[in-house]
């Protein structure tokens, strides 16, 4: 009967998409084929100006990656207690992508995963609510906008305007993207919040021109676990978009604050992606 219900409330608002319903990601589609083409990961280390480091992020180029051909670019921000290797821990995305492509799926993209805690000492040590690491979740935007996409797009072959960059992220990743996706509309088009935290500025903040923001985005993505103690700050999110008219999809999915939900959320927000 739980399960019953917790199903029928996997709850969808549409405004402005033509489905009314989204599956779960089927059984098996993070589990490692061996009978397909695979992408690659590689950890690189850019120049930060902002924090005055070279600083990691993992990139997965996908199967038939070729410098001649031109790619789109999501980038994948981690929560409090990760780093650029969280979403490779928790998720194992390139294989949730691997199945997508093996299956068409998916518009070829490269996935930029970083480290979203913008300090010198960067890493998920200590304590992680830590007032400074905190600030340097906010400090992201600039090293994000001024250090590492102008890094990823002289090295990478990638389609530079912003209807070829997509910002997402799981719960402080989520709230920094939709801090730095809707306060840079002429940077993202595409912008995703699985389970977004506390960091998650007020709807007003996040959306002062409804008009404006619904006729610039692509694509505007917010999610959450219905047994997850952030919902709140998706919820109100979610409420504005729909009281002011701006497209979007709210997903409700049974769960908590976990990868369960956010393995999910992957799978179902990247087919959306650069897709018209
Ligand atoms: C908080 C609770 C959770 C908070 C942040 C988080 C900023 C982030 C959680 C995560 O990234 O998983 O009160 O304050």
């Amino acid at each position: 009967m739980k399960k019953l219900f917790t199903a029928l409330f996997v709850l969808i608002s549409f405004s402005g998409f033509a489905q009314d319903s989204i599956q779960q990601a089927p059984e098996g589609f993070d589990v490692e084929r061996s009978d397909i083409s695979k992408g690659s990961i590689e950890t690189i280390e850019y120049p930060s100006k902002t924090v005055g480091t070279d600083r990691k992020a993992n990139i997965y180029t996908p199967p038939g990656y070729s410098e001649s051909k031109k790619y789109p670019v999501l980038y994948l921000l981690h929560g409090i207690g990760g780093d650029h290797n969280e979403w490779l821990n928790g998720a194992n995305p390139q294989v949730i992508l691997d199945n997508l492509y093996a299956e068409g799926k998916l518009e070829p993209m490269i996935v930029v995963m970083p480290n979203g805690r913008a300090m010198k000492d960067d890493r998920a040590d200590g304590n992680i609510f830590d007032p400074e690491k905190m600030a340097a979740f906010a400090t992201f935007e600039q090293d994000l906008l001024n250090d590492l996409i102008p890094y990823i797009e002289s090295n990478y072959p990638v389609i530079k305007d912003r209807e070829h960059r997509a910002l997402a992220g799981l719960s402080m990743g989520g709230g920094q993207s939709l801090n730095f996706g809707l306060g840079n509309l002429d940077v993202f088009a595409w912008v995703g919040g699985f389970s977004s935290a506390p960091n998650t500025k007020t709807p007003e903040e996040l959306v002062p021109e409804p008009e404006k923001t619904n006729k610039m985005l692509k694509f505007l993505w917010i999610s959450c676990g219905d047994e997850d103690g952030l919902m709140n700050f998706s919820k109100r999110t979610h409420d504005y978009l729909d009281k002011h008219n701006v497209s979007h999809v709210f997903y409700v999915e049974p769960g908590g604050h976990d990868f369960k939900v956010w393995k999910n959320d992957l799978y179902l927000f990247s087919q959306y992606l650069f897709k018209s």
